[in-house]
């Protein structure tokens, strides 16, 4: 090339370089220049026919070099560049806009159909949701979904499922909004939405157990789950042979009492039943439900009460069993109790007539109480969204709205009533984790979790509350320094505390199992101690309905002082419910230890031979506890179903990340699972 180059410099004569170098100035002033396609054309043909053949051969072996470079790089190069572009125009938009990048990532990430290949590899950890079962399925407990050892299955899921969809999972977090507001310690995840709830729902939705996961193995039924089942079916067999289809058995006069005429125990029971696995129980109830249970009566029942009790029962045994006659009756009860919510303030009246349609308040006052009104709603809100009618919702929403804009409250703590037409806090100035605000504080970390933990202000609510308490309500008793919630009553503190105050532990329990601050935790501990000893220092090892605690060490006193007032147990479920969340979180063998002393003595002093369990009226003589002759609904509702859950292993029966009970132990779909 060197050579060629200086060779051709060397030969061709001056007269050449004149004519080529002739401005274009020059031309159009002597009138020569012509910019024709002609002109240009016979112009390069000239000064081509001007060079030597030397020049010619150099400027043509350069084209043919330059040539075959170019089909050579042409077919490497050429697909990459045709992949880029022919990208589609909307992946371009999500495409960082840093110069340079926009290249250079089309080139790195996978093309989809290699990420459905890698999924192929690995069946069992497909994202997707397994092909649903052919049909509902039928039949008790023994069908619930059993998983093997809790440990190694969700250790093997997690592991290999993450390193899947961990590229998926980093490309959606870069995508969703990453605020989080923090409270505390706590992590609240952003609302997505400026929507209501309700305004989402649109279908019906089927029930839970259909969209069950694949079936497992059964987990085997121990021996302690072997005595609650004893003792369930003893305490049928006393309502079924004095109490059949009516609302509670007295076991002793062996008759019955009527409250709302609806059959209640048999209701609150039905869930207890699929999960203990009694199929034939189950069937001969079921039987009733369908042609004895009717609504169209002329009665008054208790909205809250009828709520908790006849509508969670009837819609958590719907997802258990997938069976819609539930649903039918859930929906039928449910349409009846609307009325309640027609007062001038939307917050409802205490009493409906579930035949002629109308509510009224108590006849001494139109007040409501306020854990009534904030504790129908996991029930109403589960309604819409089976049905797709969105009034029942709204109406439960709404309270819980205005209850959150409420003055009156004393960092976070509610008092105990609201006035119907006002709208109201009335008796201001007392403040209990006890009768009449309890279930306010379950039902609003409990329907934070329902809706998948985005209406932050359930959240707000529920962890300043938890503050007032710490604040205003703990106290520690004395000689054992017991952790306790006593009440506020006008500035003085009272070291009372209801049995009703042991659902806390088991609430803060789960609070923190949902990524709440750890502090909730350490007080949920300490509480369920205290929850225990209320049993454990009284005689019959069963605790009284209201203690009080002892805040100054004196000789020969324990912690627990029972005023003769106090002294029953009417067989209430909330320790034992604690007690299960705790082994559930812990997996503390104590706990399950606790709640197997207190069936003992629950068999010990309560139980009647010839069938049933009764109330009683004095846990402190042993000798004679008096027995009050009645066996609420919730021992088989809640009592025996928690005992059965809390000696249970078995993580997914009940799973706590896809259900949520409500305040009377019927478990609920949890919207958007864990
Ligand atoms: C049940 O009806 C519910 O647990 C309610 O929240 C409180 N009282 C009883 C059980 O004690």
């Amino acid at each position: 090339m060197y050579s060629a180059a200086a060779a051709a410099a060397a030969s061709p004569p001056r007269r050449d370089f004149i004519s080529v170098t002739l401005s274009p100035e020059e031309a159009v002033g002597a009138g020569g220049y012509n910019n024709s396609k002609a002109w240009r054309r016979r112009s390069c043909w000239r000064k081509w026919k001007q060079l030597s053949r030397l020049q010619r051969s150099v400027i043509l072996f350069l084209f043919a070099f330059l040539a075959v470079c170019g089909v050579i790089s042409y077919t490497s190069m050429g697909e990459p560049w045709k992949s880029l572009t022919s990208k589609p125009s909307d992946d371009q938009g999500t495409e960082p806009e840093v110069p340079g990048l926009k290249l250079a990532n089309p080139a790195v990430l996978p093309a989809p159909q290699k990420v459905d290949a890698n999924r192929g590899d690995y069946p069992e950890l497909s994202p997707q949701k397994p092909p649903k079962p052919p049909h509902f399925r039928r039949g008790p407990s023994n069908l619930q979904i059993k998983a093997p050892r809790r440990d190694v299955r969700l250790k093997t899921r997690h592991d290999t499922s993450r390193a899947v969809e961990e590229p998926v999972q980093a490309e959606k977090e870069d995508k969703t909004e990453k605020s989080v507001i923090s409270w505390r310690g706590a992590v609240i995840e952003p609302d997505q939405s400026t929507e209501p709830p309700s305004s989402k729902i649109k279908e019906p939705e089927k029930p839970s157990s259909v969209e069950a996961e694949d079936q497992k193995e059964p987990v085997p039924i121990n021996e302690r789950q072997m005595a609650v089942i004893e003792a369930f079916r003893h305490a049928w067999k006393g309502y079924k042979d004095f109490a059949w289809g009516h609302d509670e058995l007295k076991p002793l006069s062996k008759s019955y009492s009527e409250w709302f005429g609806l059959g209640l125990t048999l209701i609150d029971a039905l869930d207890t039943m699929w999960i203990l696995g009694l199929k034939e129980e189950f069937e001969e109830a079921r039987k009733w439900v369908a042609n004895d249970l009717v609504f169209d009566k002329n009665v008054d029942v208790n909205l809250f009460e009828s709520t908790i009790r006849i509508l969670g029962g009837l819609l958590s045994t719907y997802h258990l069993s997938g069976d819609s006659l539930f649903l039918e009756k859930a929906k039928d009860i449910g349409n009846r109790l609307m009325p309640a919510f027609k007062t001038p303030s939307k917050i409802p009246y205490s009493d409906v007539n579930i035949g002629r349609g109308t509510a009224h308040p108590p006849r001494w006052t139109s007040d409501s109480t306020v854990a009534e009104v904030t504790s129908i709603q996991l029930e109403f809100r589960e309604l819409s969204r089976l049905t797709g009618d969105e009034k029942f919702q709204k109406a439960v929403d709404e309270v819980m709205k205005h209850v959150h804009t409420l003055s009156g409250k004393n960092d976070g703590l509610v008092p105990m009533f609201i006035n119907t037409n006002s709208g109201q806090f009335t008796h201001l100035g007392v403040y209990t984790l006890g009768a009449r605000a309890d279930s306010y504080y379950e039902y609003l970390l409990k329907q934070w979790i329902q809706g998948g933990k985005k209406e932050n202000e359930l959240l707000e609510d529920y962890m300043r509350a938890i503050e007032g308490v710490k604040k205003h309500l703990l106290q520690r008793s004395q000689p054992k320094k017991l952790t306790f919630v006593g009440e506020l009553a006008h500035g003085h503190f009272s070291a009372k505390m209801d049995h009703l105050v042991c659902f806390l532990p088991g609430t803060l329990a789960l609070g923190a199992h949902n990524g709440l601050t750890a502090d909730h935790m350490k007080l949920a501990e300490a509480l369920i101690e205290t929850c225990y000893q209320m049993y454990a220092q009284v005689e019959t090892g069963l605790s009284p309905e209201i203690v009080h605690f002892n805040l100054h060490a004196q000789k020969g006193h324990k912690d627990v002082e029972i005023k003769p007032a106090d002294r029953h147990n009417l067989l209430r479920p909330e320790t034992v419910e604690s007690l299960f969340y705790m082994y559930r979180f812990t997996g503390d063998k104590k706990y399950q230890d606790w709640g197997w002393e207190i069936l003992q003595n629950f068999n010990k002093y309560t139980r009647v031979p010839t069938g049933g369990y009764t109330s009683i009226n004095n846990v402190q003589n042993p000798r004679n506890p008096e027995p009050r002759d009645k066996m609420e609904s919730f021992f088989l509702g809640e009592t025996l179903k928690y005992m059965f859950l809390l000696f249970s292993d078995d993580i997914d029966l009940i799973n706590l990340d896809k259900y949520v009970f409500n305040t009377e132990a019927h478990p609920l779909p949890i919207w958007v699972p864990a």
